[in-house]
């Protein structure tokens, strides 16, 4: 159960003060890089990577979901220390809500402020193109609606309150200065702002659930970010969403369509470089 699995303070203080150990690094921005966006992390200076098996505390078989390589890597981006979590951990690998948040506490307690969270994401909402990049600004957490919630159990008050607020939890300052960065950087023209729904996964969506999260007022749909957002904001970091459109759900039974995480990678290849770009040129704003 939820309960039983949790971590304790000490468990998370340990794998911060390991890698504290281990690295003159102290970033204030933690980059969680979606399916297919590990790119990101190749981008940084002065890298010191260390292999999720090797560190106290986290879960390790995060390289078995293709496109997450399974290593943290601090370095610098645009002279910033940054840390970056090339592939993250997905509730339908098996993991509970709090194993998969677990490097968000552990970010917490080496000093970060701010985290970046990027996904691959199918487009529910009509207007979307795949290759748009979606900043979220809000988020609708399906699990949670089913008792699934990162922060279910005893709360700890080191990390944050009971009855964390949601309503404020994609920062409106970080959202503008997308908007402005990506313009800069000629991605506006497929800069998009919406919503994110969680699914637990592993199956992509039935058409029956896609019409369903349509309705709901959800733009995107994806796997993963939601209980890393509640956590990050539990903990008081900032955060800031990007959702990469790698395809359009399928929402008509006439289609010969069908969702495929290989579609997903190849998407992701395309608009990687666009990505880091926007990404990298943000850094230095925060
Ligand atoms: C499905 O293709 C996979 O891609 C997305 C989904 O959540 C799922 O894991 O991965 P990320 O959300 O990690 O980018």
């Amino acid at each position: 159960s939820s309960s039983t699995s949790q971590c304790s303070y000490e468990e998370y203080k340990e794998t911060a003060d390991w890698l504290l150990a281990r690295t003159e690094q102290r970033p204030k921005v933690a980059i969680i890089c979606g399916s297919g966006l590990g790119g990101l992390a190749d981008l940084l200076d002065d890298k010191t990577t260390f292999p999720y098996e090797d560190i106290p505390g986290f879960p390790t078989t995060a390289s078995t979901v293709p496109g997450h390589a399974g290593q943290l890597v601090f370095g610098r981006l645009q002279g910033r220390d940054c840390v970056c979590m090339q592939g993250r951990f997905h509730f339908y690998e098996g993991y509970s809500m709090h194993k998969v948040t677990y490097p968000v506490r552990v970010f917490y307690l080496l000093g970060v402020k701010t985290v970046i969270v990027t996904n691959a994401a199918g487009g529910l909402n009509g207007s979307y193109e795949v290759g748009d990049i979606m900043l979220i600004k809000d988020h609708i957490n399906m699990p949670g609606f089913a008792g699934q919630n990162p922060l279910c159990g005893h709360n700890d008050v080191r990390f944050g309150e009971r009855f964390p607020c949601m309503s404020d939890a994609y920062d409106h300052e970080l959202r503008a200065l997308v908007k402005q960065t990506a313009e800069e950087q000629g991605c506006g023209s497929f800069l998009q702002e919406g919503v994110y729904c969680m699914l637990a996964g592993p199956t992509y969506e039935t058409i029956a659930e896609c019409k369903l999260l349509q309705k709901l007022g959800a733009d995107c749909v994806g796997m993963s970010t939601v209980p890393e957002v509640v956590v990050a904001r539990h903990c008081g970091l900032r955060v800031l969403g990007l959702s990469l459109v790698t395809n359009k759900v399928v929402t008509d039974y006439d289609s010969v369509e069908k969702a495929n995480h290989e579609e997903v990678l190849r998407t992701t290849q395309r608009r990687t470089q666009d990505v880091q770009r926007l990404v990298s040129h943000l850094i230095p704003k925060i």
